[in-house]
């Protein structure tokens, strides 16, 4: 899964032109490189990231949706916690809702379910803005993570999206310390037992400086060391900013695993 931003931020010229032209053309070079999904987010969720409204986050997302589509006929994840985006962005003919706040906006699940697109969830606490001030669990983070998943599974369920369309997400750096990450990273197979496909996003993210120092830059070696790690414990999807080397780290962890099913 390649990530591709649509946030003004990421495209400094901000003229809409632009910002579109440039969006068709990552996500060519991502699709080229081997990504099988494109993730179009038009809200920064990194942490201490601002709230954009609903319009603004629509207009952003749904056109380049809809070119990606009609132009490469990929598959496109939403990634948004916004009813209007999901219902629009499957309109424009998108796949996946790849929501970072699990359907817990006012009319996500509704929306959702009433799409009828695959559905990720992923465990996080309070808000992309103040998800930091809230790293205390009573349990060790890979129980806290497997109820809040299965919960938000039961959840999905109960509001009419079978359990066949979910796919679940630890949240690597949401609510969490350097040592969750860590310990998360190492005990990740035990989310296999929730018998839904498994998705990581770990490209860039602060774990991988504090363990190793590097700016936002510097940390492709280290993310291509995480990449394999969650293979080998059964991650299915791979979201990454750098999807030509991660292709091929992700390819390289499998001509091993498969030798050993031999
Ligand atoms: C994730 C995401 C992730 C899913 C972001 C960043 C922060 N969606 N959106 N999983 N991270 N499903 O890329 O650093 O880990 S935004």
């Amino acid at each position: 899964m390649g990530v591709l931003n649509v946030t003004p931020d990421s495209f400094s010229d901000g003229g809409h032109y632009t910002t579109m032209d440039a969006a068709v053309r990552q996500a060519e070079n991502m699709l080229r490189d081997g990504a099988r999904i494109i993730d179009i987010g038009g809200e920064s969720t990194r942490p201490g990231a601002e709230v954009v409204s609903s319009e603004e986050e629509l207009e952003r997302v749904v056109p380049v949706v809809a070119r990606l589509v009609e132009e490469f006929g990929c598959l496109v994840s939403l990634d948004t916690s916004c009813p209007e985006v999901m219902r629009e962005g499957a309109k424009a003919g998108a796949g996946i809702i790849n929501d970072v706040r699990s359907l817990t906006r006012e009319g996500a699940l509704e929306a959702a379910a009433a799409s009828e697109l695959a559905v990720c969830v992923m465990h996080m606490r309070g808000e992309p803005a103040t998800m930091q001030q809230q790293v205390d669990y009573g349990a060790p983070i890979e129980e806290e993570v497997f109820r809040f998943l299965e919960d938000r599974v039961r959840v999905c369920q109960a509001a009419g999206i079978s359990k066949d369309r979910m796919i679940v997400d630890p949240g690597f750096g949401f609510a969490k310390t350097i040592e969750h990450n860590l310990r998360l990273m190492n005990r990740l197979h035990s989310l296999q037992s929730l018998e839904r496909p498994l998705l990581v996003g770990v490209s860039r993210k602060s774990m991988i400086g504090k363990a190793l120092g590097r700016e936002v830059e510097d940390r492709l070696p280290g993310g291509l060391a995480l990449a394999a790690l969650a293979v080998q414990q059964g991650a299915a999807i791979l979201r990454t900013h750098d999807v030509g080397p991660t292709v091929d780290a992700v390819n390289m962890a499998w001509a091993v695993l498969k030798e050993g099913t031999n």
